[in-house]
């Protein structure tokens, strides 16, 4: 079996990759290390649902996920977005203190997600000026977005 230690060096360098995670101090990264969660997901399974509450934020590690939003004159929501290994999702519900505003479903069998729930999600970005600026800004522009899209 794989070491604790290989793992923990195989998801530091993994999070380094990660754009948004890039600037973050090394011992900051260490500890999201140690709080993450894996979690699996198979073909067309939720992974969040729109309008329920959620306390989580996640990053892609294996796979890719389809993000969709249910729109005003549409009976099914409708693909917005797809998302893939070093992008991440969840924040908005986070940020905004709300119920997620989008499904994300996953579009292969043994798609992984890191998980970090709020109180961790807080710590990396809060302690972070810069992290916590660029977050609100894109998730205002989400709002936006949805706005135009005439999002239910
Ligand atoms: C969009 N509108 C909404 C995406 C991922 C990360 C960033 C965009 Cl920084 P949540 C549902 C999640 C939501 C976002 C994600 O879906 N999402 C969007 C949109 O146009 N959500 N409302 N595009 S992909 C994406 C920016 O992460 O967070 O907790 O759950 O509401």
């Amino acid at each position: 079996m794989r070491s604790t230690q290989a793992r923990h060096e195989e998801y530091f360098s993994f999070l380094r990759s990660v754009s948004l995670l890039k600037d973050l101090p090394e011992e900051k990264l260490a500890k999201i290390v140690d709080c993450l969660e894996i979690d699996y997901f198979d073909k067309g399974e939720y992974i969040i649902r729109e309008g329920e509450e959620g306390n989580t934020f996640f990053i892609i590690a294996k796979g890719e996920v389809s993000v969709t939003q249910s729109t005003e004159g549409y009976s099914e929501p409708l693909e917005i977005k797809i998302l893939g290994v070093g992008d991440y999702f969840g924040e908005k519900a986070l940020i905004s203190e709300d119920v997620r505003s989008a499904n994300i479903i996953a579009k292969e069998n043994d798609t992984q997600c890191l998980v970090v729930d709020r109180d961790n999600f807080n710590q990396m970005v809060g302690t972070y000026e810069e992290l916590q600026a660029y977050l609100r800004e894109y998730v205002e522009q989400l709002s936006i977005n949805d706005e135009r899209r005439i999002a239910a």
